[in-house]
C-alpha cells in the first residue's frame, strides 16, 4: 500500500524531473556496417524539432532537445534563429550544445590530442564556434566528447595527448560565461581500440578539474566496462561536487545505445537512488542534466523516445519511494538484509497508477504512449517523409 505521505514525495519528485531529447535520436542511425533507414525518420532540423515536441506534448517533461553542431548547425552561428524559431513553434528550447570533433577526415589521428598543432587549434575553434552558438542560444550546457585515441601500442604518446587534452580544455573553459557550464563525457573503446585519451570518469574528473570551476563530468550509461559500479561512480562524483549530467541508455555488451532500462532497470534505479538520497541527506539539489542519448535503429523512433521517457519517470518515481530515514538507521547497524530490502522495496513498487494520477493531475496524457497513437503524428510523417527516405543511401563499403 503506498500511503498519502509516500504518493505526496513521490509527486513532488515528478515535478521536479525533466530530461533532455537528443536531436539525432530522431534520425536515420545506424550500426558500423550500414544505417537501416526508416520511412519516418527527420531528416532537416524542422523534422527533428517536430518529432521532438510531440514526446514533450505527450510527457511534459521534456522541455530540451540536445543540439548536435555538425548535424544539426550547417550554417554555424547564422542557424540560430531557425532554431529559435523552431523552438517557438514546437514549445521546446535548445538545450546542450555538442561540438562534433570525429567525424572530420582531419580527426583521423584525434583532435585536441592530435599531434599536429594546426588540427588541434582547428579543433578548438570549432569548440569555441560551438560556445558563441550555446551563448546565441542561450544554451546552458557544451558537452563534449572526444573520440580521440589510438588503435596500437606504441603509436602515440599518451603523455603528451594528456598535455594538449589539459591546453586545449583550459582554453575552452575561458571561453565559457558564468552562467555556462562545460560537461566532459568518457568512454573506454571505440572507435579507438587500443587507447582513448579520456577513457574513464578519473581521467574526466582530473581533466575537468584542473580546466575549471565551470567544468563537470558527464556519465554516459554506456560507457563503462562490463560489471563497473556506476552508481558508486555518481556517489562519488556527487560528493565531490562534479557531476554535471548523465547521457543515459542502456547496453548488454558495450555502448549499444539501448533503450534505458530495458536491459537492466536496476541500474538506472540505483543511480537515480544515490542522487535523491544524497539531496536528502545534505538538503541540496542536485544540479545535473538529465540527457538520453539513444539511437534506436530497429524501433520506431518517436515510440522509443516516449518509451524511454516513461521508463525514466518510473524508475525515478521508485527510487523517490526510499525511505531514507529508516535507511540510513539500517545503514548505521549495518542490518544488511533490512537495508537491502529498503531498496528493493521500493524498486519493486508498482508505481504506474501513480504516474497516470500525477499526469492527469498536470492535465497531461496518462498514457501517453497511447495517445501519441491516437494522434495520427506517426501515419502522417511516414506518408509525408517515405519518399524522401528512400532516396537516401546507406553504405558500409
Ligand atoms: C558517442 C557519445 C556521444 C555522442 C556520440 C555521437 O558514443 O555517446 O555522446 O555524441 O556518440
Ligand atoms: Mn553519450
Ligand atoms: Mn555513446
Amino acid at each position: 500500500m503506498i500511503t498519502s505521505q509516500q504518493t505526496e514525495t513521490v509527486f513532488q519528485a515528478l515535478n521536479g524531473f525533466q530530461i533532455e531529447l537528443p536531436s539525432w535520436g530522431f534520425a536515420n542511425t545506424g550500426t558500423r556496417f550500414g544505417k537501416y533507414l526508416q520511412a519516418a525518420a527527420a531528416t532537416t532540423l524542422a523534422e527533428k524539432f517536430s518529432d521532438a515536441g510531440q514526446v514533450h506534448r505527450w510527457t511534459g517533461v521534456c522541455p530540451s532537445i540536445a543540439l548536435h553542431v555538425l548535424w544539426d548547425f550547417p550554417q554555424g552561428l547564422e542557424d540560430g534563429d531557425q532554431v529559435r524559431e523552431l523552438g517557438v513553434q514546437h514549445g521546446l528550447r535548445a538545450g546542450s550544445i555538442n561540438p562534433n570533433l570525429f567525424q572530420d577526415q582531419i580527426y583521423k589521428y584525434g583532435s585536441f590530442g592530435n599531434p599536429d598543432p594546426a588540427i588541434r587549434n582547428e579543433a578548438l575553434s570549432h569548440v569555441l564556434k560551438s560556445i558563441d552558438i550555446a551563448t546565441r542560444l542561450g544554451s546552458r550546457d557544451l558537452s563534449l566528447w572526444f573520440a580521440d585515441g589510438s588503435n596500437y601500442p606504441g603509436t602515440q604518446n599518451i603523455r603528451h595527448r594528456r598535455k594538449w587534452f589539459r591546453e586545449g580544455l583550459e582554453a575552452v573553459h575561458a571561453r565559457l560565461s558564468n552562467e555556462q557550464r562545460m560537461l566532459l563525457e568518457y568512454k573506454p573503446f571505440e572507435p579507438a581500440f587500443y587507447h582513448t585519451d579520456v577513457a574513464d570518469w578519473g581521467m574526466a574528473l582530473l581533466m575537468a578539474q584542473s580546466a575549471g570551476p565551470k567544468a563537470k563530468v558527464l556519465v554516459d550509461t554506456g560507457h563503462h566496462y562490463q560489471a563497473q559500479n556506476i552508481e558508486q561512480i555518481v556517489a562519488w562524483l556527487l560528493d565531490l561536487n562534479m557531476l554535471g549530467g548523465f547521457h543515459f541508455n542502456d547496453r548488454r555488451y558495450a555502448d549499444d545505445d539501448l533503450t534505458m532500462g530495458s536491459i537492466d532497470p536496476y541500474q538506472a534505479f540505483r543511480i537515480f537512488h544515490e542522487i535523491l538520497h544524497f539531496e536528502w541527506e545534505t538538503g541540496k539539489r542536485a544540479d545535473i542534466a538529465y540527457m538520453i542519448d539513444q539511437s534506436h535503429n530497429l524501433k520506431d523512433k518517436i515510440e522509443a523516445m516516449i518509451q524511454t521517457v516513461t521508463t525514466s519517470l518510473e524508475l525515478y518515481a521508485k527510487a523517490a519511494l526510499v525511505n531514507h530515514d529508516r535507511l540510513a538507521a539500517f545503514q548505521g547497524r549495518c542490518a544488511l538484509v533490512d537495508a537491502e530490502t529498503c531498496l528493493k522495496d521500493a524498486f519493486s513498487t508498482d508505481v504506474r497508477p501513480l504516474l497516470r494520477e500525477w499526469a492527469q493531475m498536470r492535465g497531461l496524457a496518462s498514457d501517453p504512449l497511447s495517445a501519441f497513437r491516437q494522434s495520427g503524428y506517426q501515419e502522417q510523417i511516414t506518408a509525408e517523409r517515405a519518399e524522401k527516405n528512400r532516396a537516401m543511401v546507406s553504405n558500409y563499403a
